[in-house]
């Protein structure tokens, strides 16, 4: 099969001229770098079925990171190439084009944006572009699928040019020439949109707005994720479930090892789905009654976030105080996305370009960043004991992300490499779109994480009838009681962390835990490991030997933050005085001890100089 495959800059609309051109459904945000791996789908003209790849966006075929070498090596394996170029950002797109150019392969260009290229005042005359690059260009929107049917039909007619390579400054100098010939840019006024762009930028009013949408997005994600679990426990668990459940607990003749895998322990003769540990009652209720809810929510607002275009804006806000950790505005996408899920945040990562930058981000996202299962568990059941509580774990999360960045930063050689952000327009997110990203990611949600929860509980139950927890227990103790302050049992909820965290959360329910051990084990879990899916991801991603070095760092920090906890909670500070410590100590420490490894860059610059 002829491979056509889709390359361009990041951010130009690649996915969603792939996605209408095959079908195939691929996620497609406002950012650059949201496809960092390339996707096949499958388009048929005529009598010819083609394979079609979606590129990650480069900005050149001479890699400089891990997205880019993917693009670069897909262009080696294409047939024909559809270079995407984005009307409204000529000059930097074309670039890219004249070095496919080079290349031993036919180009057709579509010329993408062209909608936004109109209210932008750039007017571009496609047929004199089209003649001095010598291939075929497209006029394309597509996101209105304007263009497409015409890009298909011209695919035959795209031509191999094989030029003469260039020299980064002869590349350059080509390209304003043809810019200059082609594109004419008429003034016109600010758009309101563009205006809001300004504000969301200028530290005086882009760090209020920073503020006030992080601050709407978590509450909508647990008041409404809060109102949603609620309804379906009311009406669906309680009111159709657990009848059913009752009726087959009676059946199985309300004990014996079948009743224990599928209903689990009746508490004081009823099910309860929080503690039963059944893998129908709490298996069941874990995914659709709690996760589903709240991770739903928790999509749907990222998406508005991803679409909009206000990430990347986030990123620039953000840039100076995460600089005191070592890291670049840009790792607050794989920061945020971690709140939804680890995983696609670890794959985020990737277009961090230094290895230290992806080893920092990883480290502390897999630490001191639950996804949402986790955080809705924490929040449900933490929150039971009073808000200072639940403050306390977070502000520990808190604590625990800026001490350890800085020490990572202080110890880790080298230093993060500037990363110029790319700021897309603001551009409002469209509905269908929306659903369909939600679509895309609830599903894929219920197909990867059913075997996690189902297993995991199954895991328990099976270490809890056979005995196993108790021997564990036994051996761990002095760990856990010593140090933790909590029952030996409590050591299970670690084993079953590792496949599960939010499952494991609420396994700690019927240790029957005070407040404070709660806490513990809350703050413990959260840091201690990633779970299965996430190490698997971290390991490809960092390697093995990174993977290590960071997995010990986990471990060390989590028992370390839950032995501190076990000293000073309630019996040295009470709660809400020790969260506010907690996050007063790591913003004075941030301030005093940050950015050391931008002081070493910048010895260093001053030395070669
Ligand atoms: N107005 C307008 N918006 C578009 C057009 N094409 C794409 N978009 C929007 O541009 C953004 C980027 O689209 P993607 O398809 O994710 O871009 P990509 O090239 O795959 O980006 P990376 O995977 O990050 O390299 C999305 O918000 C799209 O909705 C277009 O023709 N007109
Ligand atoms: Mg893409």
């Amino acid at each position: 099969m002829r491979k056509i495959v889709l390359v361009g800059n990041p951010n130009v609309g690649k996915s969603v001229i792939f996605s209408t051109l095959t079908g195939s459904r691929v996620m497609i945000s406002n950012y650059a770098g949201t496809t960092v791996e390339y996707t096949r789908g499958e388009l048929t003209i005529g009598e010819e079925t083609f394979e079609v790849l979606d590129a990650p966006g480069t900005y050149s075929l001479d890699p400089s990171s891990k997205v880019e070498e993917v693009a670069a090596s897909l262009v080696n394996q294409a047939d024909i190439v559809v270079n995407v170029v984005d009307a409204t950002n000529l000059e930097r797109n074309l670039l890219l084009t004249s070095e496919v150019l080079e290349r031993d392969v036919p180009v057709i260009i579509a010329l993408n944006m062209i909608d936004e290229a109109g209210h932008k005042g750039v007017e571009i005359d496609i047929e004199e572009l089209d003649k001095i690059l010598g291939v075929p260009v497209i006029p394309t929107v597509a996101v209105s699928g304007e263009g497409l049917r015409k890009l298909v039909d011209a695919l035959p007619t795209a031509v191999n040019q094989s030029r003469q390579p260039l020299s980064t400054a002869d590349r350059w100098i080509i390209v304003g020439d043809i810019v200059s010939q082609v594109q004419k840019i008429t003034h016109r006024h600010h758009s309101w949109l563009e205006s809001l762009q300004d504000a969301s930028l200028k530290p005086i009013t882009g760090i209020p707005i920073a503020v006030a949408i992080m601050y709407v997005a978590f509450q909508v994600v647990i008041g409404l994720g809060e109102l949603i679990a609620e309804f379906i426990e009311k009406y669906i668990f309680e009111g159709l479930y657990e009848p059913l459940l009752i009726n087959l607990s009676r059946f199985l003749g309300g004990e014996g090892f079948l009743h224990n895998i599928l209903i689990g322990t009746l508490i004081e003769g009823e099910i309860e789905f929080e503690e039963s540990l059944g893998v129908l009652t709490t298996g069941v209720f874990v995914e659709f009654g709690v996760v589903l809810p709240f991770l739903t929510v928790f999509y749907l607002v990222l998406g508005f976030l991803e679409d909009s275009g206000y990430l990347p804006r986030l990123a620039v806000m953000v840039d100076r105080g995460l600089h005191r950790v070592g890291l670049h505005g840009y790792s607050i996408i794989p920061m945020v996305l971690g709140f939804g899920c680890n995983v696609p945040a670890a794959l985020a990562a990737r277009n961090l370009e230094s290895r230290r930058e992806k080893f920092i981000v990883c480290t502390l996202m897999a630490i001191a960043v639950p996804c949402m299962a986790q955080l809705a568990m924490i929040v449900g059941l933490v929150g039971r004991y009073g808000g200072e509580y639940l403050a306390v774990v977070f502000a520990t999360l808190f604590f625990i992300w800026i001490i350890l960045g800085l020490i990572i930063d202080r110890f880790m050689p080298g230093y993060t490499p500037s990363m110029v952000i790319e700021i897309p327009p603001y551009r409002i997110p469209s509905i269908k779109a929306q659903m369909k990203k939600l679509g895309m990611r609830v599903k894929g949600l219920v197909v990867h994480a059913t075997p996690y929860i189902l297993g995991g509980i199954l895991l328990v139950n099976i270490l809890y009838t056979s005995g196993v927890v108790e021997y564990i227990g036994v051996v761990f103790t002095p760990l856990i009681t010593g140090v933790l302050g909590l029952p030996g049992e409590a050591v299970s909820t670690l084993l079953v962390g590792f496949l599960r965290k939010d499952v494991a959360v609420a396994m700690l329910v019927p240790l029957g835990l005070d407040a404070r051990q709660f806490v513990i084990g809350a703050v413990v879990l959260a840091a201690y490991f990633p779970c299965v899916a996430t190490f698997s991801v971290l390991v490809r991603e960092l390697g093995a030997k990174d993977m290590l070095k960071s997995a010990l760092i986990m471990i060390v920090t989590a028992f370390s933050a839950g032995f501190m906890l076990n000293i000073l909670l309630d019996r040295i500070v009470p709660a809400p005085y020790l969260a506010a410590g907690l996050v007063v100590s790591a913003i004075v420490l941030a301030m005093l001890l940050g950015s050391t490894s931008d002081r070493r860059e910048m010895k260093d610059l001053d030395s070669a100089a």
